[in-house]
């Protein structure tokens, strides 16, 4: 059954949506791959796109640089996911999902083995740099996987089961809730849906945003007592000293930006998580949250890096607290310049107000 709508037509447009078609069914050895340290968009889109794709008959190779977290393997298929090691050179289509630029495939991507085959880029971030031979970008949706619902609808994937799960979670986690300011009605249509088709939200949160590690809280205690508050920025660092210390995880260190973006007192929020390569250097992953009205994805973009207005990030070599000082002050730098222009705006708006009361 296949039920859209004005509002799903234009996010899925429809010249697009026979290019996607017809690169879907004339391949049949198809790659499916997310970002480096994948989150629950990342994973939900490459299962879901996996279960769509086995709708119409496909057998896909799904594949993650890093180990999606053991918080994801409610998820069905998640133990299909494979690595590096088991991803081939021949393919007849690779598809991306939720990643902006080229390198955050990471190592599942070979350039110098997989450059010539046809790459589909499905995502959601405004920066993306159309790297694919097909790009469907659509920055008005609140994540890949809302991507995947009107994808699924074109295809005749019913929005139910396995492909409900997959897709609400990357809704749920993208959206931290349905709180998000890029939460309007579309978002809830499709998770209504995927709802009605069996997917169970409070099943999925209890699962990811609600869902901690003791040392994880410890290390939050360590980091949030020394955040620091300049010009309406607020930010904090993490170091490898202080991961261990915590016997933290991974990923324990997400989700700090997103909760230092809620004092009261600041616009923009950072995190600064100093971490060691795979080639064995030490680099800063940098993670950034502005409040509405401020946007914070042109600062990481200088940097190399990407994302949204209200949430974005980049990763860069050197010692953590010089990083953290450099961005700082680009950050506060595109602050004040925002807020500037916010005022001159309102000024603007209230001058015509007077002029039409006149
Ligand atoms: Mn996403």
């Amino acid at each position: 059954m296949t039920q859209s709508n004005t509002a799903d037509a234009l996010l899925l447009p429809t010249e697009m949506e026979s290019a996607i078609r017809s690169a879907i069914h004339t391949a049949e050895r198809i790659l499916c791959v997310s970002h480096v340290s994948p989150d629950g968009d990342a994973i939900g889109s490459l299962l879901g796109m996996g279960w769509i794709l086995r709708h119409v008959g496909k057998q896909p190779t799904l594949a993650l640089a890093d180990k999606p977290a053991r918080d994801f393997d409610y998820i069905p298929g998640y133990d299909s996911i494979v690595g590096a090691d088991q991803v081939k050179d021949a393919y007849d289509l690779i598809i991306c999902l939720d990643a902006s630029s080229q390198d955050r495939m990471g190592d599942i991507y070979r350039p110098a083995a997989h450059s010539q085959i046809p790459l589909l880029v499905i995502d959601h971030h405004i920066t993306n740099t159309n790297f694919g031979s097909l790009n469907w970008v659509q920055p008005k949706c609140a994540a890949v996987c809302q991507m995947l619902v009107y994808l699924a609808d074109a295809l005749g994937a019913p929005l139910e089961g396995n492909l409900a799960i997959a897709l609400l979670t990357g809704l749920i986690t993208d959206t931290l809730g349905f709180r998000t300011s890029n939460t309007d009605a579309a978002v809830l249509q499709a998770a209504m849906r995927l709802t009605a088709g069996g997917a169970s939200i409070h099943q999925i949160v209890a699962r990811t945003l609600n869902s901690r590690t003791f040392s994880g809280m410890r290390l939050w205690g360590g980091v949030l007592s020394e955040a620091k508050l300049e010009g309406r920025v607020i930010w904090a660092t993490v170091s490898q000293a202080q991961r261990k210390a915590a016997r933290a995880q991974d990923s324990d260190g997400e989700g700090l930006s997103g909760f230092l973006i809620s004092a009261q007192e600041a616009d923009i929020s950072a995190t600064f998580i100093e971490r060691t390569d795979r080639a064995g250097e030490t680099v800063v992953e940098c993670s950034f949250r502005a409040k509405p009205g401020f946007d914070v994805s042109e600062v990481a973009l200088g940097y190399g890096g990407g994302g949204h207005p209200p949430a974005a990030g980049c990763t860069l070599a050197g010692d953590l607290q010089t990083v953290a000082a450099d961005v700082v002050a680009a950050l506060r730098q595109a602050r004040q310049t925002q807020a500037g222009k916010q005022q001159r705006e309102r000024q603007l708006a209230r001058r015509e107000e007077l002029l039409a009361n006149g």
